[in-house]
């Protein structure tokens, strides 16, 4: 049977840095889970840097350790993750395993985080994944794809609200696609102004700003666009489309690795049976963006200690956020389950 704190992770490993499953692992295990981990790929270090050595996992490979682990009785997963898989027959093999997983197991949480490329560098990996990932959009519970990835698979481009909203109902009615996390898109705020965005109850205050949040001010940088990212969450259940949306302020700097720290966390916190304080999708992806602005906070500072505020680890400049969004030891403490099971 299938074991709740459990989680099948399929994404790449660098030996240097944290992308991947670098960036899944530690923080999946800090909230209690057991995480099992397929590699693959094994890099030197991810690809932004230009110059990348190592090895692509074979589809053969990739099946060999499915069989194994198949065969001793270890896919007892519940949650299953995603992301890099840079070869079309790689892929194909990841699709294989998924559905037999939710066979055995329909009520298996399968994120998948449609790692294909970002709007600034195009696609970084073959063009032959995208058939295969609509292919298994039918399969996942919920998908975290970006801008790119979202106007990829739906064939949308997006350039308004009106088009993203084309876009979403596209990809969950054409794959019977249950969740949508699209995390984050920079947005003028006077788009961000006129989203109808729920009033959040009182313990998510400092997780989800409103329209005109405190901190809008408090910026003090009259909000140019691209100091509000915006994420978009959205549910169809039912015949019925929920969506929410998320203002946050955005932090400078050269992060890598970001998204799969955020599908990781949407994985970890996504509990299907919940409906209060919020629904299970905008609950997980609250939780998700709360810990990346952390760790993001804590990564930027670091760097500034080690370079110093003209140094080469974060060449852009930090608008610090104030601290009426920065949450406290103890509510970051308070804010995750330690056990999920
Ligand atoms: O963060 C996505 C990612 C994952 N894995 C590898 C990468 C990247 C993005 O550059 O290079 C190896």
């Amino acid at each position: 049977g299938a074991e709740p704190g459990r989680v099948l992770s399929i994404q790449s490993h660098v030996v240097s840095g944290y992308v991947g499953n670098r960036a899944a692992t530690f923080p999946l295990q800090t909230l209690g889970y057991d995480v099992d981990v397929v590699n693959t790929v094994q890099f030197s270090n991810h690809t932004g840097y230009g110059y990348t050595n190592g090895h692509k996992t074979t589809p053969e490979q990739l099946a060999a350790i499915f069989e194994g682990l198949a065969t001793n009785g270890l896919i007892t997963h519940s949650r299953v993750l995603t992301g890099y898989v840079p070869g079309a027959e790689a892929l194909q093999v990841v699709g294989v395993q998924i559905e037999k997983m939710k066979k055995d197991n329909p009520d298996c949480i399968y994120v998948l985080d449609p790692v294909m490329g970002d709007v600034g560098t195009g696609l970084y990996v073959s063009p032959d994944v995208v058939p295969i990932y609509k292919d298994m959009l039918r399969l996942a519970t919920v998908i975290t794809p970006n801008q790119f990835e979202v106007e990829l698979l739906s064939g949308v481009k997006i350039d308004s609200l009106a088009t993203l909203n084309a876009a979403l109902i596209q990809l969950h009615t054409e794959h019977s696609l249950p969740h949508i996390a699209f995390s984050s898109i920079p947005l003028p705020i006077s788009i961000v102004s006129t989203l109808s965005l729920p009033a959040p109850p009182q313990q998510y205050d400092r997780l989800l700003p409103t329209p005109h949040p405190p901190w809008f001010n408090a910026v003090g940088v009259g909000a140019p666009d691209e100091d509000v990212l915006v994420c978009f969450a959205s549910s169809f259940v039912d015949g019925q489309l929920d969506t929410w949306a998320f203002a946050l302020p955005t932090i400078d700097g050269y992060f890598s690795g970001v998204g799969d720290l955020f599908s990781a966390m949407v994985l970890a916190h996504f509990h299907p049976a919940q409906t209060s304080p919020l629904p299970a999708l905008p609950h997980a992806v609250s939780k998700a963006l709360l810990a990346v602005q952390q760790i993001l906070l804590r990564t930027h500072l670091y760097s500034l200690s080690h370079a110093g505020p003209s140094g080469t680890a974060t060449p852009r400049p930090f608008h610090a956020a104030p601290e009426s969004v920065i949450p406290t030891d103890a509510e970051l403490d308070s804010a995750a389950p330690l056990n999920p099971k």
